[in-house]
């Protein structure tokens, strides 16, 4: 097992974006804690919560590399732990930058809801998978997962946060929640078809994707969503500190 730990992963592109994706989280981290003090008193929670994402990411990342390299598993409750705490800080984010423009705090608890659906969802769907694989069990919690996935989106295009972003007269925070709701439909969009590669999913049935991809995709996704995210709030906040 300590062998294991130690093997250079040089021909696992999945240890590899393990590896990869713990060290970036790490340095994005620190990026948003640092540059939280260049920005305006009004952004500078907003900077605080990037940095919190991007950090619990960076812990999970590093359990999860590990348990990965030790067992070659999915590290399936790790990833939904970290996604329980991360994906209702994001939506904090959606609440934060809409708040200029009179968001209330109900908008961020539906918000939070409809993430917590997604996410009880997706793991019913993955960790209580029958051996073997089952597709009408993962079709069916991935379809509810989907409900809440599709709340957010919605929300975010057309629902409550666009519009309060409209109103909100900045121009940086226009531009930005529109830049954040294209990472929840692109970005977001690349989880769904990692959970089909389980046993049973669709590109497993359909494809013959086996379940290393589940994670493949999963830390790909993670990497543009949580930097990518944090980045987008980072230049609303720079962008309007310099307008003020
Ligand atoms: C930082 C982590 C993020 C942004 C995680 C996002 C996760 C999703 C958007 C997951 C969505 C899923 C579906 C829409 C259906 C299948 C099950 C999930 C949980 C993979």
């Amino acid at each position: 097992m300590f062998l294991d730990l130690l093997t250079i992963p040089k021909d696992d592109p999945i240890a590899f974006t393990f590896f990869t994706g713990y060290m970036a989280m790490l340095a994005a981290s620190v990026f948003f804690f640092f540059e939280r003090g260049s920005v305006d008193g009004k952004w500078k929670l907003s900077l605080l919560v990037s940095g919190l994402i991007t950090g619990i990411a960076a812990v999970h990342y590093y359990y999860m590399r590990d348990y990965y390299m030790a067992t070659g598993e999915n590290p399936t409750a790790l990833r939904y732990i970290d996604w329980t705490l991360t994906v209702p800080l994001m939506c904090v984010e959606f609440y934060l930058l809409t708040k200029v423009a009179g968001a209330k705090s109900s908008l961020l608890w539906k918000l939070i809801g409809a993430s917590v659906l997604m996410l009880v969802a997706g793991y019913i769907g993955e960790a209580f998978n029958p051996e073997g694989g089952s597709t009408a069990h993962s079709v069916k919690w991935g379809v509810i997962s989907t409900v809440g996935y599709v709340y957010i989106l919605y929300t975010a295009w057309y629902g409550e946060v666009a519009n309060l972003a409209a109103s909100s007269g900045n121009e940086a925070v226009k531009t930005g929640v529109r830049t954040l709701a294209w990472f929840v439909l692109v970005g977001w969009a690349i989880y769904p078809i990692g959970y089909m590669c389980m046993p049973g999913g669709w590109l497993n049935t359909s494809l013959g994707w086996d379940s290393t991809n589940v994670d493949l995709f999963y830390n790909i996704a993670d990497a543009i969503n949580k930097i990518g995210f944090g980045l987008v709030v980072y230049s609303i906040a720079t962008s309007s500190s310099k307008e003020a």
